[in-house]
């Protein structure tokens, strides 16, 4: 068995509670949304069972109105090993919030990796009812597309796409951080956006969680994982031998209203529902509408992908933040380093727009990097170097994922000079 992918399994049953996985043990000791649908990706490969198993669990915590919660807390756990924990949030077992819907793939690719239709039939029900949630009660500004109302349901919490919707929300004080008890503060989100994050949630609990709050984004990311998942969602209909149009629909819809809206001067940027005005910053969520197989844009996207703000294939992975940008940091958090989860899903879309050669590249750069970082959290895109929490389960989730692709190794010997370490 190839070691790397060993070492990855190992990590994964480290950070496995017996029915889902912990992110990390120390820093993130709960069972996180999106992260579980990235586990199990990999998970199918190594346990099909355990795969079904996690998303199971994650929808078992799913409320009524159909949201599913973006923390599912584990009872064993001290209450103080995460702020904000359970208490905080008044809402049971979960938080509040929603990360974003890429679940419908994680189901079906599960249901793939080893056919379970009582699975899929379960499941179905539960993925409608939450993309329902999504259309129905987050449609702030009216145009067909998702409102997050907090940065922490982009999953890409301090990207500085959120900096300036960010200034309407007063600082909370009189709360102790746990994140920074397992990481390097220079790692982190700053204590002035902590503030924000914690005044910002505690309005939205105390709304009772219907309020469209201070902070109210259109973000090209969520937006674009949200059609992607609808066509997952037309692939299990379809499985299920249940009508699919309206799911291909939806769809269609999305990404029309994401051309139609977002896009301009060759990105997709997020727009602040309040102010009704697009935020120019460059980050990598603008890159994931790739996912989508019809996009029209693809070629231009492509060639900002390529071009000096995220230099992909140049780099490490896919960096969080335009590398031209005078806020750029290449250590901290979501804003500069690069994220695994994002380089897979950029490299599933480069795929679909005909982009193998670059396509092989990243994958051979994630798994090597991946590897040599003992699967970190994030990485340096200039210099490969680890960054956030070690033994990061997506990380080596989404490794197995990519070593198990019978082409793994087609695209060794394309590796440009510029990519090797300590240059
Ligand atoms: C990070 O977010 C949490 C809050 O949800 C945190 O900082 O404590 C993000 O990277 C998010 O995308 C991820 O799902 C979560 C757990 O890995 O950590």
């Amino acid at each position: 068995m190839n070691v790397t992918r060993e070492r990855a399994a190992a990590v994964l049953a480290g950070n496995w509670l017996g029915a889902s996985t912990v992110p990390s043990r120390g820093l993130y000791p709960h069972q996180w949304s999106w992260d579980s649908a990235f586990i199990a990706f990999g998970l199918r490969h190594l346990s099909p069972g355990r795969a079904r198993r996690e998303l199971r669990t994650l929808f078992a915590a799913q409320w009524a109105d159909g949201r599913v919660p973006h923390i599912v807390f584990d009872p064993a756990t001290p209450p103080e090993a995460y702020f904000p924990g359970p208490s905080f949030w008044h809402a049971g077992r979960t938080s509040g919030l929603v990360q974003p819907p890429v679940h419908a793939r994680a189901v079906l690719a599960a249901h793939e990796a080893e056919p379970d239709r009582e699975f899929l039939a379960a499941l179905y029900p539960r993925l409608v009812a939450w993309h329902g949630y999504l259309r129905t009660c987050r449609d702030a500004g009216g145009r067909g597309l998702v409102a997050i109302v907090h940065p922490w349901e982009s999953g890409m919490d301090n990207s500085p796409a959120w900096d300036e919707p960010l200034t309407r929300v007063p600082l909370a004080t009189g709360f102790v951080r746990r994140d920074l008890e397992h990481g390097d503060a220079g790692d982190r989100p700053s204590d002035d956006d902590y503030g924000r994050y914690v005044r910002l949630a505690a309005a939205y609990r105390d709304s009772g969680y219907q309020d469209i709050g201070d902070f109210a984004v259109e973000d090209p990311g969520f937006n674009a994982l949200l059609a992607d998942a609808e066509l997952a969602l037309a692939e299990i209909a379809e499985e299920l031998g249940l009508p699919s149009d309206a799911h291909r629909e939806a769809a269609a819809r999305l990404e029309k209203a994401m051309q139609e809206t977002l896009w301009d001067d060759g990105f997709f940027f997020a727009r602040d529902v309040h102010t009704g005005a697009l935020i120019r910053e460059h980050t990598c969520a603008g890159l994931l509408p790739l996912v989508l197989p019809d996009l029209a844009v693809a070629p231009a996207l492509v060639a900002t992908a390529t071009g000096p703000r995220f230099r992909l294939g140049r780099v490490h992975g896919v960096p969080s933040y335009d590398l031209t940008a005078p806020g750029f940091d290449p250590g901290r958090y979501w804003r500069g380093p690069s994220w695994f989860n994002v380089g897979w899903l950029i490299r599933r879309g480069l795929l679909h727009h005909g982009e193998f050669a670059l396509a092989a590249q990243l994958r051979d750069d994630l798994v090597e990097t991946a590897a040599e970082t003992g699967f970190a959290e994030y990485v340096d895109p200039l210099t490969g170097a680890g960054h956030g929490t070690r033994s990061f389960s997506w990380t080596a989730a989404l490794t197995v994922d990519l070593l198990s692709e019978a082409s793994c190794d087609r695209g060794r010997g394309l590796r440009r000079p510029e990519l090797s370490k300590g240059r």
